[in-house]
């Protein structure tokens, strides 16, 4: 009795340094303590309730941002049980959520696909510790339990109240409501974004045909989404296909089992030019395919093959290469896993090796099936086929003219740039500037030791609707290319990179915005390694001069603008406010002084948050469709939101 004592307590301490070595080191856990990392606590409540989707027990999922910032996830599960845990001695409640990385150990189930303790799975315990009290009801048996714990961020002080039957209850189900530490975050007010959850979260009711999730912002006058697919990833593939020319009326569809993998399968093709795969693992998006997406591939490709040799004349006979079959096709690819293993960069390259067969059996032989059905629609897939291998071949012959060398071995480069002369890219910088005049300027204005002028003309073709080939001849973009030095698509090496930064110079106007969206859609679909390591950046150029005789003050917002005016104690009718609409308004001086001197400028580096649903955004934004583009540009003329 002593014995067990003793162990209760001694487990009891190691218990609060656990969660105070978490409030110590957060990054640790959340890798940073900024917005993302916030974020990572409530995908972390949720995926709990995910487990329980995918464990067949749970069907709805209610997220709710509350008033006073707290958040809310409920689900109709089991309900996490609260029987004592022979380890702990305290319930496994309790347990999972003060004890580090008990997770999906302690719930006694470990079978089945779980997402949390998966790829981000750092446990209930990191929320609990990161949070100043968080609440869990669980209804369960008939009954309804409470539990509760808080820190006390002044005193230090830890209270934990054990589990308390509180009720009688006919339902069944998981709710927690936690209150992150927010002076552990670097975060803004109202720092849940809403925008956030919901993509993700309709992201995953397109993942699980038939769960329901709801979300509710209590901050806004009671915005209520509710996400639910009865066909799942048809949806899903319907949905992104939505403004798309559909070369096949049918979406193709298949699922399938094998032994305890879940496989499911949707697959469409549209007349466009960009290919829309996405990949998934125990609904976490695998960024960097695997080999879930070389089994469909495998299988794709040789069913065309096959069927193109049966029905094509023997002079349009080829034998079609991977990147020819994924013009226009739009798949998700949805596998369940019970232990998947991931490797890659960012380690979301699924890693199994016996899934590539499976995966290729179960789309093979519908897929084979659909052409030899439709064969009407097989024709036309064929017809986009062999136009997107022929673009193909130009694109190469296109590519080849990018880096002709001259006598002496060097790539020539092209004659509107204006190099700078270092050639240590460590200090080296480009600046893509929109327009002649503002070229000019920027050429004038620069540091020629280290800062190289690329001037673009007019508007940049838009590389979400232009084929390959159409995009090596022209001749901005080849510019950039060849002016970058690292080449493109196979070939590109990042080594040869001739510039640290990529700088993209355009006005602060609606126009200015459109060509820096258009150049980060090209960057994003051709360059996206340049923007994952870091090397572009957006230049920030004033929006007004604020002058009273010689003393001139430049800001870059509207509320910059406000705030000099609240500190300015004299006369404000004897400043002088210039509006910037464009580069061009400024002399050299001011646009090196504003926009480009190092010492003093502003940057901004362009990141991608979550590349999928980034994919997602460049499809819809720069696609057929002209609606959400005009609206998402307005909407963001100004920089916020471009960290795309
Ligand atoms: F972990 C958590 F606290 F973050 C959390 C867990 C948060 C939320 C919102 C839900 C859940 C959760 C856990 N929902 N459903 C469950 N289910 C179980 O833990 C459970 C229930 C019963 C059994 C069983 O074997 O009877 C096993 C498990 C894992």
């Amino acid at each position: 009795m002593l014995k067990n004592n003793q162990k209760y307590n001694e487990d009891s301490i190691q218990v609060l340094k656990g969660l105070e070595a978490v409030r110590k080191r957060p990054g640790m856990y959340i890798g940073n303590v900024d917005n993302k990392g916030l974020h990572h606590l409530v995908w972390e409540i949720i995926d709990n309730s995910i487990d329980e989707v995918l464990a067949g027990y749970a069907t709805k999922i209610d997220i709710t941002i509350n008033k006073d910032e707290s958040l809310t996830v409920e689900d109709d599960g089991r309900g996490i049980p609260i029987n004592i845990h022979p380890k702990t001695g305290v319930s496994t409640l309790e347990t999972v959520f003060t004890i580090l990385h008990a997770g999906g150990k302690f719930g006694g189930d470990n079978s089945g696909y779980k997402v949390s303790g998966g790829l981000h799975g750092v446990g209930a315990s990191v929320v609990n510790a990161l949070s100043t009290w968080l609440e869990v009801v669980v209804c369960k048996d008939g009954n309804e339990y409470i539990w509760k714990h808080e820190f006390n961020n002044e005193s230090k002080k830890e209270t934990t109240t054990k589990v308390k039957e509180v009720g009688l209850s006919n339902k069944t189900g998981t709710k927690v409501t936690f209150m992150p530490n927010w002076k552990l975050f670097n975060v803004g007010v109202n720092a849940f974004d809403i925008d956030i959850i919901k993509s993700r979260l309709k992201e995953t009711a397109y993942l699980n045909k038939g769960l329901t999730i709801n979300i509710t912002d209590l901050r806004q006058e009671n915005l209520n989404i509710s996400y639910f697919f009865e066909g799942g990833l048809v949806d899903f593939v319907q949905d992104l296909n939505k403004g798309q020319d559909r070369i096949t009326a049918d979406i193709i569809y298949s699922e399938g089992n094998d032994e305890d993998i879940g496989i499911e399968i949707a697959m469409q093709y549209t007349t466009s030019y960009q290919p829309r795969i996405f990949s998934y693992v125990n609904n976490i998006s695998t960024t960097e395919g695997g080999t879930h997406e070389q089994g469909f591939f495998d299988a794709v490709l040789r069913i065309i093959n096959t069927y193109a040799d049966k029905t094509l004349s023997i002079k349009d006979k080829k034998t079609f290469k991977r990147d020819d079959i994924k013009e226009g096709l739009t798949a998700i690819i949805s596998i369940k896993h019970p232990d998947p293993m991931y490797d890659g960069q960012t380690k979301t390259k699924f890693a199994n090796i016996e899934v590539r067969k499976i995966v290729n059996n179960i789309i093979s032989n519908k897929f084979e099936e659909y052409l030899l059905e439709n064969p009407t629609q097989a024709g036309q897939i064929l017809i986009k086929i062999q136009q997107a291998t022929k673009a193909r071949e130009a694109a190469e012959r296109a590519r080849e003219a990018t880096r002709r060398k001259d006598i002496l071995g060097f790539s020539t480069l092209p004659g509107k740039l204006a190099d700078c002369a270092s050639t240590n890219r460590d200090e080296t910088e480009i600046f893509i500037v929109e327009g002649d005049s503002a070229g000019g300027s920027a050429k004038m204005g620069r540091d020629r030791e280290i800062q190289a002028i690329l001037p673009l003309k007019g508007k940049v073709i838009n590389s979400e609707r232009a084929r390959v080939d159409k995009l090596f001849n022209n001749a901005e973009i080849t510019s950039m290319i060849t002016a970058f030095g690292a080449s493109i698509g196979e070939e590109f090496n990042i080594d040869k990179l001739r510039y640290g930064k990529i700088i993209i110079m355009t006005d602060a106007d609606v126009d200015g915005s459109h060509i820096r969206t258009l150049l980060l859609t090209f960057f994003f679909r051709y360059f996206r390694q340049l923007i994952e390591e870091g090397y572009v950046y957006i230049a920030c150029p004033p929006l007004f001069k604020i002058s009273k005789g010689k003393q001139e003050t430049y800001v870059y917002t509207d509320a910059e603008k406000n705030d000099f005016f609240k500190s300015v104690t004299d006369d404000i009718s004897k400043y002088y406010i210039q509006r910037y609409k464009g580069l061009g308004e400024m002399n050299e001086e001011q646009l090196w002084e504003t926009t480009m001197n190092p010492a003093q400028r502003k940057l901004m580096k362009v990141t991608i948050e979550d590349s999928t649903r980034a994919d997602i955004v460049f499809s819809e934004l720069m696609g057929d469709v002209v609606e959400p583009r005009r609206e998402f540009i307005t909407k963001n003329s100004r920089f916020a939101n471009l960290d795309v």
